[in-house]
């Protein structure tokens, strides 16, 4: 998987979920000649307001079809030149299982993980199975993404990487999306954060706004600061975007303010080791079926079987 792969050389097999909202769509399938399972994701990017000006959308090279005109309504799509209609494009090969399960559109539950919850069910699943972290550790050691890198502070114990997310353009000041990576390793999710983090948090804040106020031009009470829980990758990381932008994955059930977060444990060191945490979990996820046979959920075609 060195060689970079080509779209055309890409079989389609499976769609796994197509969001018209966001227009996006997941699709599984094989590259020509190649083993190994691929994901392609496609997103059609967000319009840049620098691009609605006659160089852009309105530049001789927009080109409109007519669906219909009537009275003083008309209905046209619009083709604009090529280098503005790009499509953002994500790859992952070889995909594995885990990132198929990721990809899908399925069913999701809400559990309450109480800390015993959390220590008897979750952890022991977390330690058999979990993403493999080695992209994060590219980026701490500057494997990889390097020339993306906007911040970088080098302390061991508070230090971290800012860098736009794999999500964002690094370009469109409308989906700005930037992931704040730590260097302390072992730091797992928001569960194991006490009061022996409270500096490495206040930094990452307080550095993370100023070197995105600094690059982007986009002020610190503009930005949505938060943690995942539970998260995909258990290295602690936090994300930055723009307010403005509806970013996946800032829904209640999924994000802590980094900010809440904070006041949490300034209150109270070990308030993520007492408290009850809920977070959403997906059928096809193996730490559904634990949660299931220890009792604490039910799958959705099961209630369908009972009732009737
Ligand atoms: P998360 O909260 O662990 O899980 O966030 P989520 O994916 O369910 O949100 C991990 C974040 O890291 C996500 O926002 C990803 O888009 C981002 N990310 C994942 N990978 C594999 C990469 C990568 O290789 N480079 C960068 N820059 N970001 C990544």
């Amino acid at each position: 998987s060195d060689i970079e792969p080509q779209l055309k050389d890409f079989v389609l097999e499976k769609i796994l979920n197509n969001n018209t909202n966001r227009k996006t769509v997941c699709v599984q399938g094989k590259f020509k000649d190649k083993s190994g399972v691929a994901l392609v994701i496609l997103e059609k990017n967000a319009f840049k307001e620098e691009e609605l000006d006659n160089d852009g959308y309105f530049s001789v090279d927009s080109e409109l079809r007519t669906f219909f005109q009537n009275d003083i309504y008309g209905n046209f799509e619009c083709f604009p030149r090529a280098s503005i209609n790009g499509v953002k494009t994500t790859i992952i090969y070889p995909a594995t299982e885990k990132h198929i399960v990721k990809f899908s559109q399925q069913e999701v539950h809400i559990v309450l993980e109480t800390p015993e919850l959390y220590e008897k069910l979750t952890l022991p699943h977390l330690e058999r199975e979990q993403f493999n972290l080695q992209w994060v550790y590219n980026i701490l050691e500057g494997r990889s993404e390097a020339d993306r890198v906007v911040h970088d502070n080098k302390c061991e114990r508070e230090g971290f990487v800012l860098l736009p997310d794999l999500k964002w353009d690094g370009l469109t000041k409308e989906t700005l999306y930037l992931l704040a990576i730590v260097r302390q390793r072992g730091i797992k999710s928001i569960r194991d954060l006490d009061g022996s983090h409270l500096p490495l948090l206040k930094r990452v804040r307080d550095e993370g706004k100023k070197a995105i106020l600094q690059k982007y031009n986009v002020k610190g009470s503009q930005l949505r600061i938060y943690l995942h829980y539970q998260p995909s990758f258990y290295h602690l990381h936090i994300h930055f975007t723009y307010l403005r932008h509806e970013a996946p994955g800032i829904h209640a059930e999924k994000s802590h303010l980094l900010d809440t977060v904070i006041d949490n444990i300034e209150m109270m060191s070990d308030y993520y080791k007492k408290s009850t945490l809920p977070f959403t979990i997906r059928e096809m996820d193996n730490l559904f079926t634990v949660y299931e046979t220890n009792g604490h959920l039910q799958r959705v075609n099961n209630i369908e079987l009972i009732d009737k």
